[in-house]
């Protein structure tokens, strides 16, 4: 066996050569691994082989180009020149691949002549995801083996296909099962039937059919381009990938190839790619605990408990009842239980990637009881109660003497205290805080909230479920709000007084909107319910929210809060009896009116967020500035091209940031326009918030 590189050996099995990367994790294609395969391929061609297999060590098969290597100076040969190293050998050459071919590594396994792969394996085109296209000639490759339709799904969602579908569109020639070494065998014993019967040297490049199909077809791309168009907004790399499939289908490979690498090259030297890249590695590093070590033994998690069987509760419950972890649900009656289960049953129904079996599969895990001396069997507790303390407290005094040793006992909450929650019971160590956002069975962000004395295996094992239910977690300590509603509250405060001086609801979420956000605060307002922990009786009309549910406004729910909604479509209008009212009371409190600027609404309302998150930083209540972005853009749909308020703080440049907050301190009162002492220092210093770590 020959070392070629420190990540690529070749090797001889008869005639065959065989070359292996082993380039943990996840066999990225570092610059030694291209300096092994170029060195690789040219051997086993000089060598006199028969054939070529290309298969990788470790978990997976290439996982793509390695992230961390963009925007670095290139080192060794070009992923193009191997590439045609490959493509242009002159025996068959085979890639066996198992895992996960994805990016560049499934560009590569485009070259090879034949595809062997475990039926295990998955394949995609991620590449959108980091604010790019495919630039090693996925764009051109692809849609020759799998048909125009299919290329522009994969390449603009980012989304793997298993090996079944892989083969029924072409992908790959051949699906085995088993192991790696059942792989290994498969594609060996591939290379010599291809000998043997002097199989052609297939060059996906050569291939036409499928992209003549689409030649000419204008309204394709455009019917296309229209069904994606609301959820890339924003985004400018799926409308790239679009272009350069249109160049697969109607230009020669040559030219489609050109089209690619220009395109390519204005992504990855664009903000949108940084901010995406930079964004791919925040979430992995959110799951990092400097003070929990990776080997931090986890409590065995065979049964969840709920308590409350509401949205909440019952959103919860799916996330484990989807990874096939049975679920006791305990609510107040057998009525609200079974109004709780049919939701839940009706969710799974309305989900398109759930089958008639799933579901009930599904609803099978899902036990039923009003008596929550069931959770006596459970090994972890989330409760989704009201958000009263007093409450909280009596339900864990009442979990202490019902759970079993070792149980975590966790809270949903959004604000609360879980230290003070925690002292309600015997076992403050066993206590954590697991927030949910809603939809819980929806949205990605999983907060998890240490108290004082939470052990490190019960954070460890709230960080790993987080991750096996397919959420992204990320760590807080306690303060009111955590990472995210903290930093939302501020910026509910300022578009609260933007209205009082002129802006309307309308203006406000427009410029948010505009900035990438998913809506703005006051059509956000409007989708909770205006009457959240508003009452009638105690309303004093002091607020602009007090004058609306007041006068029968409560929101989407019955059609009129700050906007009017169509009762079929929910549209929204901007509703001027709302915007006179807002003046009228404004003015009754003495605030003057005038045209405010769109410019000013945004610094108003994001700069605030950004001065709470350095003083989350500061606090040490957030680990990184990096999750403080994972945050917001997992929970509250901060574009992601825009990296998270931390990195968008600082592509804005921290001195120009710090100097706005300055001025607007100036003129306005409250807490978040007192500038952050982190953020200052850093800004005096040259140094960064969404690379600051506690
Ligand atoms: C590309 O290919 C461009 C080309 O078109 C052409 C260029 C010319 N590079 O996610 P995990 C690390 S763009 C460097 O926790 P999992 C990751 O940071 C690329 N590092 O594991 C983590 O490190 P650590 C297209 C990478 O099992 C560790 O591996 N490809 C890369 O949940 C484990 O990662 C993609 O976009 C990389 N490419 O999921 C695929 N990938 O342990 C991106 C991972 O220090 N990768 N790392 O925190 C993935 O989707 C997932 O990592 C994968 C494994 C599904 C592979």
């Amino acid at each position: 066996m020959a070392q070629l590189s420190e990540s690529v050996t070749l090797d001889r099995e008869g005639d065959v050569a065989v070359i292996t990367i082993d380039n943990p994790p996840v066999n990225a294609l570092s610059w030694h691994v291209r300096q092994g395969l170029a060195d690789g391929f040219a051997q086993a061609v000089e060598g006199g082989a028969s054939a070529i297999v290309l298969i990788c060590a470790g978990r997976t098969f290439i996982a793509g180009a390695d992230i961390s290597e963009f925007g670095q100076k290139p080192q060794g040969p070009s992923l193009h020149d191997t590439q045609l190293a490959m493509e242009n050998a002159p025996v068959p050459v085979i890639a066996a691949i198992h895992g996960t071919a994805l990016g560049g590594g499934l560009e590569v396994a485009l070259c090879a002549h034949y595809r062997v792969a475990l039926d295990s394996s998955k394949f995609g085109l991620p590449e959108v995801n980091l604010g790019l296209l495919p630039g090693a000639g996925g764009t051109q490759r692809l849609p020759r083996l799998v048909g125009v339709p299919k290329a522009l799904d994969m390449m603009t969602s980012g989304r793997h296909i298993g090996a079944a579908e892989a083969l029924g569109d072409g992908l790959i020639d051949e699906m085995v099962e088993g192991d790696h070494d059942a792989l290994r065998n498969a594609a060996l014993a591939f290379a010599a039937r291809a000998v043997a019967n002097n199989m052609p040297l297939a060059k996906v490049r050569d291939r036409d059919e499928k992209v003549a199909e689409a030649r000419g077809n204008e309204q394709l791309f455009a019917d296309f381009r229209a069904t994606i168009a609301r959820k890339t907004r924003g985004f400018l790399a799926p409308e790239y990938n679009v272009r350069c499939v249109e160049a697969a289908a109607n230009l020669p490979f040559d030219e489609g190839l050109q089209v690619e690498a220009e395109l390519f090259r204005e992504l990855v030297t664009g903000s949108q790619s940084a901010a995406q890249r930079y964004y791919f590695f925040a979430e992995r590093a959110a799951n990092k605990i400097p003070d929990v070590p990776k080997d931090t033994p986890l409590v065995d998690i065979q049964r969840v408990g709920v308590l409350g069987a509401g949205t909440m509760g019952g959103g919860i419950a799916m996330n484990f009842a989807n990874i096939g972890i049975p679920v006791t649900i305990v609510e107040r009656d057998l009525e609200s239980l079974d109004r709780g289960l049919g939701v839940v049953r009706k969710n799974y129904e309305r989900s398109r990637s759930t089958t008639a079996e799933q579901v009930e599969q599904r609803m099978s895990l899902l036990t039923g009881s009003t008596d929550k001396a069931d959770f006596a069997d459970c090994d972890l507790v989330i409760e989704a109660v009201f958000e009263d303390m007093e409450l909280k407290k009596s339900v864990f005094a009442e979990l202490d003497q019902i759970c079993k040793p070792g149980a975590i006992m966790a809270s949903n909450t959004s604000f609360l205290d879980i230290d003070e929650i925690a002292s309600a019971t015997s076992r403050p160590e066993s206590v954590i805080g697991m927030h949910f956002f809603s939809p819980a069975n929806v949205m990605k962000l999983l907060e998890v909230i240490r108290g004082e004395q939470t052990s490190a295996s019960v954070i460890a094992t709230a960080m790993a479920l987080g991750k096996q239910i397919k959420k992204v977690a990320v760590l807080s300590r306690v303060c009111p709000g955590f990472i995210g509603n903290r930093i939302l509250a501020q910026r509910r405060f300022e578009a609260d007084r933007l209205i009082l001086e002129g802006a309307t609801p309308e203006q406000v979420d427009r410029v948010l909107y505009d900035f990438g956000l998913p809506m703005g605060p006051f059509a956000m307002m409007d989708l909770a319910g205006l009457d959240i922990g508003w009452k009638a009786e105690t309303s004093k009309g002091s607020t602009v929210r007090d004058i609306l549910c007041e006068s029968g406004r409560r929101g989407q729910k019955n059609g009129r809060g700050y906007y009017t909604y169509d009762p079929e479509t929910r549209a929204a209008t901007p509703d001027p009896e709302v915007v006179a009212m807002i003046r009228e009371f404004a003015i009754s409190k003495g605030y003057e009116q005038r045209e405010v600027t769109d410019q000013e609404v945004l610094e108003r309302c994001l700069y605030p967020m950004i001065n709470e998150g350095a003083k989350i930083l500061d606090e040490g209540v957030a680990i990184r500035g990096s999750d403080v972005d994972v945050v917001w853009v997992n929970g509250y749909g901060w574009p992601v091209y825009r990296g998270g308020p931390m990195f968008w703080a600082d592509s804005v440049g921290l001195p120009e940031v710090v100097a706005k907050i300055r001025e607007y301190g100036e003129r306005l009162d409250g807490d978040h326009w007192e500038l952050s002492p982190l953020m200052e220092k850093l800004a005096t210093e040259g140094g960064q918030l969404h690379q600051f770590s506690n």
